[in-house]
């Protein structure tokens, strides 16, 4: 069988779409996954990950020939990193995989191949890799291509996103931005920024760093304005009246599997510098214990006033509104916190994205809404904004559902 154009190693939330987008385009990709089911399902033509589009997109390249999945990797020319990078101990990044999936692909790698990162990274990784290649085959040093190249795709719509937004890609030289500048120009319609492999190891690290500070911003100013008995939604929105300011929204804290992350791998390496990154991380992780607190007080307090126990409807289970992932989430933490103080509480819980859940017993939005005492509002999903709600109700909105 002849050699593919690509290998994608990690078959993942972005390794997958990529491979199909790249495969799309009648390049050849071999993807290579640890796991032999995300191999399996793959080959069939079908997808373990929930993203809209990519179900089509990777049945129509298998079908083709142009994708196919193996566990370990094979020959190529082109070799793309898309692995995990999970934290160990305290908050501290761990390069395991791209460094395993580096070692992987040694006895294959020959002059002139590129090898490209995207896994989210520390500052220094491509480097660190390279060092490791040069080492191993010193025969190789200078002559093969390397470059870091972070993706910035939204969770729902990454089949668009990755070919529509603009790239940052950092070579470990000229010649290797070069390089992974030509091959991304045949798969990707946005802007093409080059630079160094340490300052796109960086630029993914800000780029949601930076909205990570901007949320904590949001939130400090909902714990201040629930003190000052004002309403948060309303004072973002005059204050966004000005032409220079840009206030976001604040919520039940941060989740997903990115912006509450990477902040971390900054904090962890440069730990005295990174101060406001780190209080926002801080801040963001109390707030959603805050939420918790909050709904605990309003159900005493209901309790002495009515001499009996509130039922309580827990709106939205997901990590953001309108989508099904619960990875990370806030309001599933707040969920899980509340029942774990009061495992015999009446409670309803809503999730209208999802069906089942294999430890919460879910209730549609409508009859939450009309049996519970407490309503609260964890996800701001669109299901919850045209909610009939009794004025007899008590209503916790963490969200800005009702504003
Ligand atoms: N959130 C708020 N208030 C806001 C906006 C968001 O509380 O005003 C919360 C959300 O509810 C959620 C969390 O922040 O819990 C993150 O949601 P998000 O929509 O801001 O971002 P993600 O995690 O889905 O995707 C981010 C994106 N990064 C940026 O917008 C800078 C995406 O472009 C990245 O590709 C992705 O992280 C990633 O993979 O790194």
């Amino acid at each position: 069988m002849k050699n593919p154009e690509v290998v994608m190693i990690g078959l993942g939330y972005i390794g997958l779409p990529t491979a199909a987008l790249i495969a799309q385009n009648k390049v050849e990709v071999f993807g290579v996954d640890i796991n032999p089911k995300v191999v399996e399902t793959v080959n069939k033509g079908e997808i373990h990950i929930v993203e809209p589009e990519l179900d089509q997109a990777v049945a129509k390249a298998v079908e083709n020939g142009f994708l196919r999945a193996g566990i370990n990797p094979v020959a190529s020319d082109t070799y793309i990193i898309v692995v995990p990078t999970p934290f160990k101990g305290k908050n501290e990044p761990d390069i395991s995989f791209v460094e395993s999936a580096t070692r992987g692909i040694l006895p294959l790698l020959k002059e002139g191949d590129l090898y490209i990162i995207e896994s989210t990274s520390p500052i220094g990784t491509t480097e660190k890799m390279r060092d490791l290649i040069y080492e191993a085959r010193p025969e190789l040093k200078d002559k093969i291509y390397m470059a870091y190249c972070p993706e910035r795709v939204l969770p729902g719509n990454v089949m668009y996103e990755l070919v529509h937004n603009d790239r940052v890609i950092g070579g470990i030289d000229d010649e290797s931005t070069n390089k992974a500048l030509t091959f991304y120009k045949r798969f990707v319609n946005g802007e093409l920024h080059r630079t160094n492999s340490r300052t796109a190891e960086m630029c993914k690290l800000v780029e949601n760093s930076s909205r990570d500070v901007q949320i904590a911003f949001a939130n400090e100013l909902s714990l201040i304005c629930d003190k000052a008995d004002i309403n948060v939604w309303e004072l973002i929105n005059l204050a966004n009246k000005h032409p220079r300011v840009n206030i976001l929204q604040p919520g039940s804290g941060v989740g997903g599997h990115c912006i509450a992350v990477d902040p971390y791998f900054i904090v962890s390496d440069y730990p005295m510098e990174s101060q406001i990154i780190g209080t926002a991380r801080n801040v963001n992780n109390y707030k959603s214990f805050w939420c918790a607190e909050k709904i605990q007080n309003a159900k005493l307090k209901f309790e002495l006033e009515n001499r009996r126990k509130p039922k309580v409807a827990l709106m939205g289970l997901a990590f953001k509104p309108n989508i099904d992932d619960l990875r990370e989430s806030p309001a599933k933490y707040i969920v899980n916190k509340v029942l774990q103080n009061d495992s015999n509480g009446d409670y309803f819980i809503v999730e209208p994205n999802i069906e089942k859940h294999n430890v919460f017993k879910l209730t549609g939005v409508n009859e939450a809404a009309e049996n519970a005492d407490i309503i609260v509002f964890l996800v701001a999903h669109e299901e919850f904004k045209n909610i009939e709600l009794s004025s007899d109700k008590l209503v916790l909105d963490f969200c800005g559902v009702i504003k």
